[in-house]
């Protein structure tokens, strides 16, 4: 098959049907994880983990419905609204993570999509990251075109928005946005030239089909996600997925393992839900080809491991940060 730097034409695939993707989950958890590491090999250093602190920008009060979330103010979960925050406040956040080792700040606010006037304060925001010297990622919700271009022009490299579940799983999760919405925000971030990231979140209670059914749209998008976060559901009280039974650890690394051999160049991050994660559990994680973490205390409203504790899980399973690109 043709090839270009390396590049093999039979690997990146944008065609997956949902059997071919069954299939890699049916496989035998060591050949699973053999084709995973294989791949993950062929394009990247294995030995090399990308490094991402999140902040919330604007936390809780969201008028959305999304069963999974803290933040959407018609649950009762002690999550108060807060108002977005001050440039200054952002800034010392983000020198603070660039000195504890981070190469890449993610802000996300609590919205279902940005208001114009609030856009100008995250623009500067993201003008104001980088020029600390950091890759920049924002998770705002829905996008206009407009919003996009402007987003970019301000020198965002990454926007988040995740498909979150499976096309027919959705409807059980979210009632107050279409996967169609998501898929159109999606083409407004390609369309304005910045990287794409996104994924989903497993243990929802969904079915092995319904992890099928995301890896596989995330697989058949136009062009696949240049980062693609794998989050095992936090289970919150006071959401309506408060009670879900908890996932087989070994059903989140075979998610994991797919998405390497689905989209072996995006980098795969093992997202939310390290905080309940063995060691042991993450370490099968970076095996199966995840190689990016969030790093810091605290996610957007939940918390996450220790930093000081990463840094030693990296050093036992000699894991190095990855170095960013620009
Ligand atoms: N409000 C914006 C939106 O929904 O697009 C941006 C922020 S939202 C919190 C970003 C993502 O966080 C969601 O799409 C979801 O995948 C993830 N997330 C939220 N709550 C979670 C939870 N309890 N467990 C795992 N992931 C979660
Ligand atoms: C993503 O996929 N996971 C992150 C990030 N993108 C913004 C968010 C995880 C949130 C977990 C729940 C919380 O801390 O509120
Ligand atoms: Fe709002 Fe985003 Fe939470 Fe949904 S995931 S309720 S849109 S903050």
């Amino acid at each position: 098959m043709g090839s270009a730097a390396g590049v093999s034409t039979a690997d990146i695939r944008h065609d997956w049907t949902r059997g071919e993707v069954e299939a890699l989950f049916a496989l035998p958890f060591n050949d699973l994880m053999f084709r995973a590491q294989s791949l993950h090999r062929k394009y990247f250093n294995a030995g090399e983990v990308q490094i991402s602190a999140l902040l919330s920008i604007k936390t809780g009060g969201c008028p959305e419905d999304c069963a999974y979330c803290p933040q959407a103010a018609r649950y009762d979960t002690g999550v108060k609204a807060e108002k977005l925050m001050a440039l200054n406040a952002v800034l010392d956040e983000a020198r603070a993570a660039k000195e504890r080792g981070a190469s890449r700040f993610c802000m996300g606010a609590a919205w279902r999509e940005p208001k114009d006037r609030d856009l100008d304060s995250v623009c500067a925001m993201v003008e104001g990251v980088k020029e600390i010297g950091l890759e920049t990622c924002a998770t705002l919700g829905m996008l206009t075109e407009n919003q996009a271009r402007r987003l970019k022009d301000s020198g965002l490299d990454y926007y988040n928005h995740n498909l979150d579940t499976s096309p027919e799983h959705y409807g059980d999760i979210i009632s107050t946005r279409t996967y169609q919405e998501r898929l159109d925000t999606l083409d407004h971030v390609r369309k304005a030239g910045m990287n794409v990231c996104c994924g989903g979140i497993v243990g929802m209670g969904e079915s092995a089909k319904g992890r099928t059914g995301l890896i596989a749209t995330l697989a058949s998008l136009p062009a696949h996600p240049e980062s693609v976060p794998i989050n095992m559901l936090v289970r919150v009280e006071g959401t309506p997925l408060a009670a879900t039974a908890p996932l087989d650890a070994l059903d989140f690394v075979r998610t994991i393992a797919v998405a390497r051999i689905a989209m072996p160049k995006s980098v795969v991050r093992l997202s939310a839900g390290r905080e309940e994660m063995s060691d042991e559990t993450q370490a099968l994680c970076f095996l199966a080809g995840a190689n990016s973490i969030f790093y810091g205390e605290r996610l957007l409203t939940t918390p996450n491991p220790a930093a000081d504790h990463d840094r030693a899980l990296m050093t036992r399973l000699g894991l190095v940060p990855m170095p960013s690109a620009g």
